[in-house]
């Protein structure tokens, strides 16, 4: 097999949730010499972009997301080690959920992996997070960026209800807020009230730098 074959049939197979299959061809990939992000954005990404339009037509069901969200998760797994690998000391906390409401996990997750690869320290509050959940967390952990994910257009007004409960708490000037998910615009990222907004796992993390860097140089400068 070929790389471009071996790509095509990993498309093929996360289409089809064919969990085994996927991470047999993740596995060969790497033996093959190809790249976490070669196989990540030539084919899990791109299938799982087809499986929601797949979902939109009215072509696949929630069981068929359900499989192929599975079979990209394993997959995931195996690369998270690769991708993480960093010899960087620790540049920050980063506490991170997806809104109440919202079960979706792969995209926050993978934004966590390439966080991790940049050297931040993250804290992940899974899925379903509460506003008070949030709030606690940054009580607990003292980050420097907590981000709220959302995936669904019926659950991003959760960021409004977690700013207000930061707020509310009295630590909204204690963290950098950012925001994401597939749904999210930089324009819905201002209307809430959120410092950053990133696009897709790797604006995330080069966002998530700035932000902070913008933030450490305020401070020095104040001192
Ligand atoms: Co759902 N779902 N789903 N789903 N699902 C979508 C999101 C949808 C777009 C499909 C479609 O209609 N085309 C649609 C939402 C429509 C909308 O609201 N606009 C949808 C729907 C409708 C639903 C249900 C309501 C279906 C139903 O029950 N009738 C239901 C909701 C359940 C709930 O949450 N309450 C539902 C359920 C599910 C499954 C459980 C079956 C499964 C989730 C499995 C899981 O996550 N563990 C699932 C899946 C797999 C999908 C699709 C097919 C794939 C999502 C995905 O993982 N993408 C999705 C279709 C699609 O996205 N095209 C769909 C790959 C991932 C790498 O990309 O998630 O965009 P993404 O993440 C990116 C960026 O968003 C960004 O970086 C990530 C990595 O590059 N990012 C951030 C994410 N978080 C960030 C945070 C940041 C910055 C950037 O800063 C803090």
């Amino acid at each position: 097999m070929n790389r471009e074959e071996l790509l095509q049939q990993m498309y093929d197979s996360t289409l089809v949730g064919n969990g085994p299959e996927v991470l047999a061809l993740t596995n060969a990939g790497l033996s093959m010499g190809l790249s976490p992000e070669e196989m990540l954005f030539e084919a899990l990404i791109p299938s799982l972009e087809e499986v929601g339009a797949r979902f939109e037509r009215g072509d696949f069901f929630v069981p068929e997301m359900l499989i192929a969200g599975k079979a990209m998760s394993g997959a995931l797994e195996i690369l998270r080690p690769l991708l993480a690998e960093t010899g960087v000391e620790s540049v920050g906390t980063f506490v991170m959920g997806t809104v109440k409401g919202d079960v979706h996990d792969i995209g926050k997750n993978l934004v966590n992996i390439m966080l991790e690869g940049a050297g931040f320290h993250v804290i992940d509050l899974g899925v379903q997070v509460a506003p008070e959940r949030f709030v606690e967390a940054i009580e607990e952990h003292r980050p420097d960026i907590v981000g709220f994910s959302a995936f669904l257009t019926t659950t991003m007004p959760m960021f409004k209800a977690n700013m207000n409960a930061i707020e509310k708490a009295g630590l909204r000037d204690s963290v950098i807020v950012m925001v994401g998910g597939a749904p999210v615009t930089q324009e819905y990222a201002d209307v809430v009230g959120a410092d950053g907004y990133a696009a897709d796992a790797s604006a995330a993390v080069k966002r998530a730098k700035e932000l902070l860097a913008r933030r450490r140089a305020a401070a020095g400068s104040k001192v």
